[in-house]
């Protein structure tokens, strides 16, 4: 009995020493300072990068920020329609700025003069050089995502594999860029992919049209290809509707990464095997979250560095082991959707 009780004291004993040390690390935001923020899209009217706002607006809400959060892109997936955005954000002197770029350099020169200026400069979904940010919030470990895509391009072409193409965004969104890298890598690294072969790369700038003419093109173009993998939410729902409208579903699958709520009807009607991706509002929100403590000066952009961001919880600042000198907050999950999980994830239709 003597023995169990000393045994219980030590154990309080060790709980109260260790706790306040253990809270001491994780990082808090404090609500209610004024900070105005841009969050800033590769471009206007993709519905990924609306929901991403939606996020952002859930924390804006919650931080109590009497500020303002403006949501502003270019109207095509541009750099230079990013760098005017930044030059005025500057002149108006906001605090944060949460940039998804179109180029991994072309942005450097501005978002360097906002960070110059005191403004916290965080990127998002798709980063810049480490140099012309304060750190990334990386939405999964982009060398992942090449696992991901291969390892769904394996399960649909099988192991007798086949042709495939890849439809991307533009050609220097640094997002699309580092997966279709790291895609290409895993397809190396393991005798299991020797059968996948990618025949061509082609870029349809984010544009349902560009995308959709640029799917025509690739099954004019390669009359043995097999399958189109799209690691943009834009590209694979108009490739999907390009094979739909040519009678092509079953033949030529679709792939990649896609929006749920864009992908539903392609894969009811076969038209997409599977496709993956993550939560934009949760990318959003997090972001929101960082920035914001950066800028109210609770966290600083360094190693190690151990904060609560709302109801998502508790993240760490680390090295970005996919881009040297950077880094990160990585978030993650992949979702992988396909007919076989699709109960999970569907929109049921009206009146059913
Ligand atoms: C498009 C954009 C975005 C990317 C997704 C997967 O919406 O290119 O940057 O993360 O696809």
């Amino acid at each position: 009995m003597k023995h169990l009780r000393f045994v219980f004291l030590m154990v309080v004993v060790l709980v109260i020493a260790v706790q306040p040390a253990l809270m001491q690390e994780v990082i808090t935001a404090t609500p209610g300072q004024e900070v105005d923020m841009l969050l800033l899209p590769k471009a206007l009217g993709n519905a990924v990068f609306d929901q991403a706002h939606e996020g952002a607006m859930e924390a804006h809400a919650e931080l109590e920020n009497p500020g303002e959060l403006i949501f502003n892109g270019p109207s095509e997936a541009s750099a230079p329609g990013q760098i005017d955005i930044i030059e005025s954000a500057i002149t108006q002197g906001v605090g944060g700025i949460m940039i998804s770029a179109n180029d991994y350099e072309q942005l450097l020169p501005s978002t360097t003069r906002a960070m110059e200026e005191g403004i916290t400069v965080v990127t998002w979904d798709s980063p810049v050089d480490p140099s012309g940010e304060a750190l990334f919030i990386a939405q999964v470990d982009f060398s992942e995502t090449g696992t991901v895509m291969a390892d769904m391009a394996l399960r649909i072409l099988g192991e007798e594999g086949g042709q495939f193409a890849i439809l991307s965004a533009t050609p220097d969104a640094s997002n699309q860029n580092a997966w279709i890298a790291s895609m290409q890598e895993v397809l190396e690294s393991d005798a299991a992919y020797a059968n996948l072969e990618l025949v061509t790369i082609v870029y349809g700038n984010d544009d349902p049209d560009d995308s959709y003419n640029e799917a025509l093109g690739l099954i004019d173009s390669f009359p043995e290809l097999e399958l189109i993998m799209a690691p943009t939410t834009v590209g694979i729902a108009a490739a999907a509707k390009a094979m739909q409208d040519e009678g092509l579903c079953g033949q030529v699958a679709v792939s990649g990464l896609g929006l749920p709520m864009e992908m539903q009807e392609f894969v009811e009607n076969g038209c997409s095997q599977e496709f993956a991706l993550w939560s934009f509002s949760d990318l959003g929100y997090l972001t929101y979250y960082v920035t914001y403590m950066l800028q109210t000066g609770a966290i600083t952009a360094e190693l190690g560095v151990t904060f609560e961001a709302g109801r998502m919880g508790t993240y760490t600042i680390e090295e970005d082991p996919t881009r040297e000198g950077g880094l990160r907050v990585l978030m993650g999950p992949f979702s992988v959707y396909s007919a076989e999980n699709l109960e999970e994830w569907a929109i049921p239709a009206e009146g059913s």
